[in-house]
C-alpha cells in the first residue's frame, strides 16, 4: 500500500558530544532517500528541517547533564512537527542524534492518544537509552527518550510526556551497551529487551514476529526508531558510539522486511548517523537501502505468512 511519506530534517547535534549528526538530515537527501520512496510508489513531501525556538535555560541537579535547554526546545519543536505529519501521512524523522525521539515520539504519543490507539515502540540500537536526568553519567541526552517516554520521573524540566507508553509495548532489539543504572530501571519494567544474546540464540524472526502479533491483536500503532549503532559497525562505520558486535547487513533487511510485512509501522526515525566518520557515503547509503525494505523494496512477491 503506498504512503505519503513526510520527511521531517531534526538537525540536532546536542544530546551527544561528538559534533556531525547535524549533518545526517542533508547526507539522507543526497543519498537519495526522497528518490528510493518516490521509486517504490510512494508521494514525498520534505518539509524541510525543524528549527527549535531559543533556549530558555532550564537547569538540573544533575551537573554532567549539558544542553539541556537546547535539547528541551529541540523536543517542543520536534514533538509539535511530528504530531502533525501523523495527521498527513507517514513521517520519517531524519536525525540528528537520538535525543531527537524526545520530541518525535512525544508527537507520535500525542497523535495515538487523540486517536484512541495503542502505541508500541520498537528500539532498534546498541543502547536502550533508558536513562533519567538523574541516573544519566555521561550527561548525553541521546541516552535518555525510551525513559521519557515510558513515563519514568527524572525530567521534570521536559514538558511531561503526553501519554506515556506503557513499558509492555516497547520492543528492544540489537541491545549489548546498557548501563548499571539503565538495567536496574529496565528490570522494573516490562520492557522487552532483545539483546545480541538473544537474537544469536533464537535469531531475530521469531522475537519479532511475536512481538508484530501482540501489535496485530489491539489494532497498535507501531514507531520504528533505528539508530545507526544498531548495525555492527563494520557496515554502519558513522556513528560516534560503535558497539562490536552489532547486527549483520541481512539480519537488518530482514528486520526491515518483515516490519513491512506486518503493514503496522506508522513512523520511523533515522538517528545518529553522523557523516563526518563516514567512509564515501556508505552508512548513509545503507540507511537509505533499509529504509527501502522498510517501505516495500523486495527481490520477489512471496506468499506473506498469514498472521
Ligand atoms: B545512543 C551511554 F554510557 N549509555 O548514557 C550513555 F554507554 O542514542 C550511551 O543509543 C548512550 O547512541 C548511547 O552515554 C545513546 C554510555
Ligand atoms: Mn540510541
Ligand atoms: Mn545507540
Ligand atoms: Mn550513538
Amino acid at each position: 500500500m503506498s504512503k505519503h511519506c513526510i520527511l521531517l530534517g531534526a538537525p540536532v547535534d546536542e544530546g551527544q558530544r561528538r559534533p556531525g549528526c547535524l549533518m545526517g538530515p542533508a547526507a539522507y537527501r543526497v543519498a537519495g532517500l526522497a528518490e528510493t520512496l518516490g521509486a517504490l510508489g510512494h508521494s514525498v513531501e520534505d518539509r524541510g528541517d525543524v528549527k527549535p525556538a531559543p533556549g530558555r535555560g532550564e537547569t538540573c541537579a544533575n551537573n554532567a547533564v549539558h544542553h539541556l535547554p537546547e535539547v528541551i526546545a529541540w523536543t517542543e519543536a520536534l514533538a509539535g512537527a511530528t504530531s502533525a505529519a501523523m495527521s498527513d501521512g507517514f513521517p520519517i524523522i531524519m536525525g540528528g542524534d537520538h535525543a531527537l525521539a524526545l520530541g518525535s515520539v512525544a508527537g507520535v504519543a500525542a497523535h495515538a492518544k487523540a486517536t484512541g490507539r495503542p502505541l508500541f515502540v520498537i528500539w532498534l540500537d546498541a543502547h536502550s537509552d533508558f536513562h533519567t536526568l538523574t541516573t544519566t553519567q555521561s550527561g548525553n541526552l541521546h541516552g535518555t527518550p525510551m525513559a521519557y517516554a515510558a513515563g519514568l520521573p527524572g525530567f521534570d524540566p521536559f514538558p511531561p510526556f503526553p501519554a506515556p507508553i506503557p513499558s509492555g509495548n516497547i520492543c528492544m532489539f540489537g541491545i549489548r551497551s546498557v548501563d548499571p543504572a539503565e538495567h536496574a530501571a529496565l528490570e522494573a519494567t516490562d520492557v522487552e529487551v532483545n539483546d545480541m544474546r538473544v537474537l544469536d540464540e533464537r535469531g531475530i524472526v521469531a522475537p519479532l514476529r511475536e512481538f508484530l502479533d501482540r501489535v496485530r491483536a489491539v489494532n497498535g500503532m507501531l514507531h520504528v526508531s533505528l539508530d545507526v549503532d544498531f548495525l555492527d559497525p563494520s557496515i554502519a562505520p558513522a556513528v560516534g558510539t560503535t558497539v562490536p558486535g552489532g547486527t549483520t547487513f541481512r539480519e537488518a533487511h530482514l528486520v526491515m522486511e518483515l516490519l513491512h510485512e506486518s503493514g503496522l509501522v506508522t513512523s520511523l526515525d533515522l538517528v545518529e548517523l553522523n557523516p563526518f566518520l563516514d567512509d564515501r557515503g556508505r552508512t548513509a547509503k545503507l540507511m537509505v537501502d533499509l529504509v527501502g525494505s522498510l517501505m516495500g523494496r523486495k527481490v520477489f512477491d512471496r506468499p506473506t505468512r498469514s498472521f
